[in-house]
């Protein structure tokens, strides 16, 4: 639980120098530690790439996706999906993946943040998605650390109304020598009218549990 908690800290110190405090739209970046990659959403089509090297890292094939592609009024959503593979070498990737200026209609006094992921490592991985509306609040899920083969996991979390929001993705990927992961990271935010939040937080915490003994 400590370690889970340190690389947890460590995991938002980043996120909150990587952050762009102003609207600067989605954008992608890829860090093993020496070489940092940024690729921004200069079309704005809501659609970011990388495919190519970065250190002991010899296949990286990384999409991001966000508004305008995906997502409807109602619902805000923040796709992450990459292959990452590595030489006999190793090492540690950090990819991030963020996009603010969300909004929804209708707008609710409170909405449900879930985020889900899966794949398939040949190391070690850990996720974590970032609200952060414009007053300042924040509120993190965690996903892991899963060791070697096939994981999944859902985490959710009540946020206040106030728009607009940012979403952040991270996955942090270890490899100890050569080896292959793959993942897919969704980040999903809907409106809850307030009246029904009661209700809905019951069957929520239920719903969460049912998943996570499925
Ligand atoms: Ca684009």
């Amino acid at each position: 639980m400590k370690e889970r908690f340190a690389i947890v800290t460590i995991l938002a110190l980043v996120v909150g120098v990587l952050a762009p405090s102003a609207h600067a739209g989605l954008v992608l970046t890829l860090d093993d530690g020496t070489t940092s990659v940024t690729v921004s959403d200069g079309d704005l089509d809501g659609v970011v790439t990388y495919n190519g090297t970065i250190g002991n890292w010899t296949i990286n094939n990384t999409m991001g996706i966000s508004k305008p592609a995906i997502g409807i009024p109602s619902v805000a959503v923040l796709h992450l999906h990459s292959f990452d593979a590595t030489s006999s070498a190793g090492g540690t990737l950090m990819i991030t993946l963020y996009d603010d200026g969300y909004t929804l209609e209708p707008p609710e006094d409170w909405k449900l943040m879930t985020s889900d992921v899966g794949g398939v490592s040949g190391g070690t991985v850990s996720f974590s998605q970032i609200y952060e509306n414009a007053q300042g609040y924040t509120e993190t899920l965690y996903h892991g650390p899963f060791g070697v083969g096939a994981f999944a996991d859902t985490q959710s979390a009540w946020v206040p109304y106030v728009e607009p929001f940012s979403l952040t993705e991270v996955a942090v990927i270890t490899h100890a020598g050569k080896a292959e992961t793959s993942f897919d990271l969704v980040s999903t935010v809907v409106p809850v009218p307030a009246a029904l939040l009661l209700g809905a937080l019951g069957l929520g915490v239920a719903g969460i549990r049912l998943r996570k003994h499925a």
